[in-house]
């Protein structure tokens, strides 16, 4: 067999990847002409690439390494799990002991009667759980008709025909027969691009009554759950307005609707709480989780289920699972994990250092003149490019193009930032210091600058 290492030539290696490897959510021909970016190591918030680059990693690999790389102490808790046991199932009425204390830690962890634990590999997984589970939930309560869940367009919840369907990606249903039936969305609380002239709290009001003019069209008696993201990540880091939450909630109390809080970017640290739905005032019945339950150091996820429907759902068998359900590696990862966080006062680490600090330089990016907005909770941000301060206007180029310019720019400065279509998203590893949020602020600065010379060299500074 021939070895593959971190030592060969970066182009042996691109040429190999474009020849075997599809990568996700990419045109792969695109791909193959430009080369993939090959990452050999990391430390910290630091990456290190092929060519020997040190990148300031201002995503957390995939908005999941809250508490950085390199941590050897995962590294021993794997090793001694795989030792003592890599694999067992949790199906056929047994159990072990790291699925076992990862649920309980879970449970202490969670807000309210968050009890109970649903394991997954994934958030997609997780959330394919969910709406089997809110389902069956409203079987069992002699209510088969309550099947319809309604979740937002431009939400992320997953890539599985399931998780697929109850994002609002409209690129993704176009492809493979998405949505599945009984999901429909309705609007997002996106003021920056949609909120027209209305105030942030008018518009948040008018997004969140959508729910209720859904749920009378529908009939409550055909609605079983709403899902939405405390803070919508991949869609843009999309802080809905104050008035949102506190709305949905009390829609989904007075229509007895299931409200699902996916918490797949938003739970362990990320938002300066627990979770993002202490941070946004949200009382779930159900949360989706994965990515910072584990750091990212192995794949886990699952669905945290309330008493009442973690009882309802225990009257019958639920057909339902998946061979990596409870898996004792993850598990084990994710337990040490969750004990850092706590131990070393991570995410008060956020709330009282790193984000008031970063806080202060990146809304100072608001005076850059291709800034429109930017948006910072906890340690997840954003920032609108815009062609015309003060107007809100997108670019009359198609959608992403100064956003990919941008992006580019912070690859060549050695920062990673990424776009959704013309908004800059952030989700730097929750251990960053101040010292390094300066680099890392200094870069983007850089990027900015370089993007905003290109920008209106190629004639792209219009709006539409
Ligand atoms: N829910 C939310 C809120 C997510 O952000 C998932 C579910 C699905 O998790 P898995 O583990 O199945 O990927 C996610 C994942 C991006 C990007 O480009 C975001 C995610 C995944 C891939 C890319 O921002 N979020």
């Amino acid at each position: 067999m021939r070895q593959i290492t971190n030592h060969m030539p970066t182009a042996e290696l691109q040429a190999l990847d474009a020849a075997h490897h599809m990568h996700p959510f990419t045109q792969n021909d695109g791909l193959a002409q430009k080369g993939a970016r090959i990452i050999t190591r990391a430390e910290g918030v630091t990456l290190t690439d092929s060519e020997g680059r040190q990148i300031i990693d201002g995503m957390a690999g995939l908005w999941c390494v809250n508490i950085g790389y390199g941590r050897k102490e995962l590294v021993d808790a794997a090793a001694r799990q795989m030792t003592e046991l890599p694999f067992y199932n949790t199906f056929f009425q047994t159990s072990h002991v790291p699925a076992i204390a990862l649920a309980a830690r879970i449970a202490e962890l969670a807000p309210g009667d968050l009890n109970h634990f649903f394991f997954a590999g994934s958030g997609s997984e997780a959330n394919d759980t969910n709406i089997r589970m809110v389902r069956h939930y409203w079987a069992l309560k002699g209510k088969p008709e309550k099947s319809v869940i309604i979740s937002r367009k431009n939400a992320y919840h997953g890539s599985s025909m399931g998780s697929g369907s109850l994002g609002g990606m409209s690129a993704m249903h176009a492809q493979g027969g998405l949505p599945i039936p009984d999901i429909v969305h309705i609007g997002q609380p996106h003021w920056y691009l949609e909120g027209g002239d209305m105030t942030p709290e008018e518009f948040g009001l008018m997004r969140a009554r959508e729910l209720e003019a859904k749920i009378e069209e529908l009939g409550a008696d055909r609605v079983a759950a709403f899902i939405g993201e405390p803070i919508q990540g991949a869609g843009g880091v999309i802080v809905p307005p104050s008035t949102y939450w506190p709305e949905i909630q009390r829609i989904c109390d007075k229509y007895g609707i299931l409200l699902i809080a996916d918490e797949v970017i938003t739970g362990f640290g990320r938002t300066g709480n627990w979770f993002g739905s202490q941070t946004m005032g949200i009382r779930p019945h159900i949360m989706t989780v994965a990515k910072g339950l584990s750091s990212g150091y192995a794949p886990i996820g699952g669905s945290i289920v309330c008493d009442e429907v973690a009882a309802t759902i225990a009257q019958d068998e639920f057909n339902h699972g998946y061979t990596y359900s409870g898996h004792p590696v993850c598990a084990a990862v994710a337990l040490e994990n969750l004990r850092i966080i706590e131990e070393e006062g991570i995410i008060e680490h956020v709330r009282d250092v790193a984000h008031p600090y970063l806080a202060e330089k990146w809304h100072a990016l608001n005076d850059h003149p291709l800034v429109g907005e930017t948006k910072l909770v906890g340690l997840m941000g954003s920032l609108a490019l815009t062609p015309e301060k003060g107007s809100r206007k997108p670019f009359a180029a198609e959608a992403g193009t100064a956003g990919y310019i941008t992006r580019e720019r912070c690859f060549a400065n050695d920062v990673v930032m990424r776009h959704v279509y013309d908004r800059m998203v952030i989700a730097p590893p929750l251990v960053i210091t101040p010292a390094q949020i300066d680099v890392f602020i200094e870069r983007v600065t850089k990027a900015l600058d370089e993007s905003y010379a290109q920008i209106k060299a190629e004639g792209l500074l219009k709006a539409g």
